[in-house]
C-alpha cells in the first residue's frame, strides 16, 4: 500500500462512536512516548500530521485520519503515563472502553512497545485485554534503532514471551529510520484483504 492522502478527521473524547462510513478502523495503542504518533507521521510521510511530542502522556484524546479512501487509522490515548491522577487515567480506561466497545468497525489493532525494554504489567493487560475481545493485533516492536540486530531479536523472542504472540506477527520499526515501514504498510493491504500474506 502507498499512502498518498492521510487527513486528520477528528478527536472523540467522550462516549462518541465513530462509524466513519463503515470503513475499516485500525488503531494503535501503546504506552504513552512509545512512538505511537511517530508511526503515523512515518507512514503517511507526513512530518506534523500527528503531533509527536517529547513529553508523554500528552495525547490524551482519540484522534482519527482517514488514510486514502481505504480506511480509518486511529490514534488511541496512550496509557501508563504514571503522573497523571487517578482521574485522568479513569478517564483514560472510559476512553478506551466507549471507543473499543463500540467500534464494529475496528479489524486490528497495532500494539506498539518499546523494543528497548520488556512489557510492563500495562502492556501485557493490554495485550490479553486484545486476545480477550478477539481483536486480530500485530505487536510493533519500536525505536529499533536504538538497538543493535542481536538485541532486537532476543527483545522480539522477550516479548512473545511475555505478551503471548507469534514471532510472524512483530514487525520490529524504526520512525527513524523508516525500518520495517514497508513490512507495517503490507501487512495493512493484508489486513485490508488487498494483498496475500
Ligand atoms: N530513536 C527513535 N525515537 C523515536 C522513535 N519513535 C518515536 N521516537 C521518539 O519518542 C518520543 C515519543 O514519540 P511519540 O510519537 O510522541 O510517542 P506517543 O506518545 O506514543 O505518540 C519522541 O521524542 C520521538 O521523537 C523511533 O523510532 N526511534
Ligand atoms: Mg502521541
Amino acid at each position: 500500500m502507498q499512502i498518498k492522502r492521510a487527513v486528520f478527521v477528528s478527536s472523540l473524547t467522550g462516549n462518541q462512536k465513530f462509524a466513519g462510513e463503515g470503513l475499516p478502523q485500525i488503531a494503535i495503542a501503546g504506552k504513552s512516548n512509545v512512538g505511537k504518533s511517530s508511526l503515523i507521521n512515518c507512514l503517511c510521510n507526513q512530518g506534523k500530521l500527528a503531533r509527536v511530542s517529547s513529553e508523554p502522556g500528552k495525547t490524551r484524546l482519540v484522534n482519527i485520519f482517514r488514510i486514502n479512501d481505504d480506511f480509518h487509522l486511529v490514534d488511541l490515548p496512550g496509557y501508563g503515563y504514571a503522573k497523571v491522577s487517578h482521574g485522568m487515567q479513569e478517564d483514560w480506561g472510559r476512553m478506551m472502553d466507549s471507543y473499543l466497545s463500540g467500534s464494529e468497525h475496528l479489524c486490528h489493532i497495532f500494539h506498539l512497545v518499546d523494543i528497548r525494554h520488556d512489557p510492563g504489567q500495562n502492556d501485557i493487560q493490554m495485550q490479553a485485554w486484545i486476545q480477550a475481545n478477539d481483536i486480530p493485533c500485530t505487536v510493533i516492536a519500536t525505536k529499533c534503532d536504538k538497538v543493535s540486530r542481536a538485541q532486537a531479536n532476543r527483545s522480539i523472542a522477550v516479548i512473545c514471551r511475555t505478551l503471548g504472540v507469534q514471532p510472524w506477527d512483530v514487525i520490529p520499526c524504526s520512525s527513524e529510520t523508516k525500518e520495517g515501514k514497508d513490512k507495517i504498510l503490507h501487512r495493512i493491504d493484508v489486513i485490508l484483504g488487498k494483498a496475500e500474506a
